[in-house]
């Protein structure tokens, strides 16, 4: 999508603090981290929200998760959350689909 935000981080057409990477799915830490672990996993190709994304693309949901999980290891002490704001009255302001991956117990140093 060619105003979607997160279509041109993935695209690499603006900059993020990028932090992995797979072949369907991209994290990078969120711009105003709400917990000390905050970061974004998302798929490389646009679907508006969970929903989409699942009902439609079984592959990438399933690398966004595994990304997401990988990362959660990675970073948090076992205690984290992944969740997916779905729809303006659930709070979902960016509309391509991306999981919050939050702790507030991340492990070591944070980059
Ligand atoms: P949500 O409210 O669930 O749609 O979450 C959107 C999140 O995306 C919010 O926590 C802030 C973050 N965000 C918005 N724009 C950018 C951006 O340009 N870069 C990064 N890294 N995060 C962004």
């Amino acid at each position: 999508m060619d105003n979607c935000i997160f279509c041109k981080i993935a695209r690499r057409e603006i900059p993020a603090k990028i932090v992995g990477e797979s072949e369907l799915a991209l994290a990078f830490w969120d711009v105003s981290p709400r917990q000390p672990l905050h970061i974004l996993v998302i798929p490389k190709v646009h679907y508006a929200n969970v929903a989409e994304l699942t009902l439609n693309d079984e592959s990438s949901l399933v690398a966004v998760m595994k990304l997401a999980s990988e990362l959660a290891v990675q970073h948090a002490d076992e205690s984290f959350r992944i969740s997916f704001n779905t729809g303006e009255a659930a709070g979902q302001t960016v509309f391509h689909a991306h999981g919050h991956l939050t702790s507030r117990t991340p492990r070591g140093e944070l980059v």
